[in-house]
């Protein structure tokens, strides 16, 4: 059947011939395509670095906004209008450097949106340097000495930020990545996909090479099974997530870790917070007519009024 939708937008993808980034472009278009989503009703939030160009080359809404403040804005854009899908595309800097607190925070609210990392080991768009899930010691071909600093696991972060979807893909493999992302982006709840992507031209450790040998798929162990059937059993599924997450080296296990379709998000929460939220949030209350501000002057004043706080010793002014 032909595709509803054309996901694939006329601009040119100036990445570096051979970059990872295109094989994770590849399965989301392919997802995109396979989940027939609508493009007006699908945002793709970026940051800043190489992975940040992602929402140009994708023909739905997309936002290319500030380093590390993709999450952010997805969350804005996600509370006001909880209809929306939203996908943030970022590199490892962006996220789990500058933006690290935004990621964690995500997880712990369990909000609607689904967050593709692009991990490649370096600030690609700057040229190399170490980024946060460079291993200590690790000198790729862009550092004058070993890197200094210890890594990041994005994985084992993840789960113990509270997301409530959380996998790892590999850009090369395409046809896995995009069911990962088909099964993220139709999670209800914090998503999470770290995707070991290689950046050729400046981490020659982390090459295709070396991924090819040391990938393998969870599943390849026919007993696992990332997926909370009751509450009680979270805790163990999350402690099998976590030690799976450690491993790294000759075996790089990919596939989907943990799942746990019994937490409420936070949209949910607010909307037992406030009645109307549901039915009537940001995106569907008018703030104009003809022209004119639907909340008056003297509206606005009693509204600011009523949520003034007032602080002791102020003698009530
Ligand atoms: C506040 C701020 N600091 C620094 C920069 C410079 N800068 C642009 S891209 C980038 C790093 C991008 O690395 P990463 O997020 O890993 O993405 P990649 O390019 O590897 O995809 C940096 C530091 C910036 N644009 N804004
Ligand atoms: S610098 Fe690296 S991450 Fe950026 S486009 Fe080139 S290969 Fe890809």
């Amino acid at each position: 059947m032909e595709p509803r939708w054309s996901y694939k937008s006329n601009v040119w993808p100036d990445w570096c011939p051979g970059c990872g980034n295109f094989g994770i472009l590849t399965a989301l278009l392919k997802a995109l395509e396979e989940l027939s989503l609508d493009p007006s009703q699908t945002v793709i939030v970026s940051g800043i670095g190489c992975s940040g160009k992602t929402p140009h080359f994708v023909n739905v809404n997309g936002v290319h906004t500030l380093h590390g403040r993709a999450i952010p804005f997805a969350t804005g854009i996600k509370l006001a209008n909880p209809g929306l899908k939203v996908i943030v595309h970022g590199g490892d800097g962006d996220l789990l450097g500058i933006g690290a607190g935004h990621f964690v925070a995500l997880g712990r609210r369990n909000i609607d949106v689904t967050v593709i990392l692009h991990d490649n080991g370096v600030y690609g768009l700057t040229k190399g340097q170490a980024s946060p899930t460079l291993p200590l010691k690790a000198r790729t071909k862009s550092l004058a000495k070993p890197n200094i600093q210890q890594p990041v696991n994005p994985v084992l972060l993840a789960l113990s930020s509270g997301y409530t979807f959380v996998a790892r893909g590999y850009a090369f493999d395409g046809a896995y990545l995009k069911n990962l992302i088909k099964m993220a982006v139709q999670h209800r709840g914090a998503a999470f996909i770290d995707v070991l992507q290689p950046c050729i031209t400046f981490n020659d450790v982390y090459t295709a090479d070396f991924y090819r040998k040391a990938v393998y798929k969870l599943e390849s162990d026919p007993g696992w099974d990332p997926v909370v059937k009751t509450s009680e059993e979270a805790s163990v599924k999350l402690m099998r997530a976590v030690e799976k997450s450690l491993e790294w080296g000759d075996r790089i296990p990919v596939g989907v870790f943990y799942v746990n379709p019994h937490v409420s998000t936070f949209e949910e929460r607010l909307g037992e917070r406030l009645r109307k939220y549901p039915v009537q949030n940001p995106s569907n209350t008018p703030i104009e007519s003809a022209g004119k501000p639907v909340l008056s002057q003297e509206a606005f004043e009693k509204m600011f009024k009523e949520f003034i706080v007032r602080v002791s010793g102020t003698q009530g002014r």
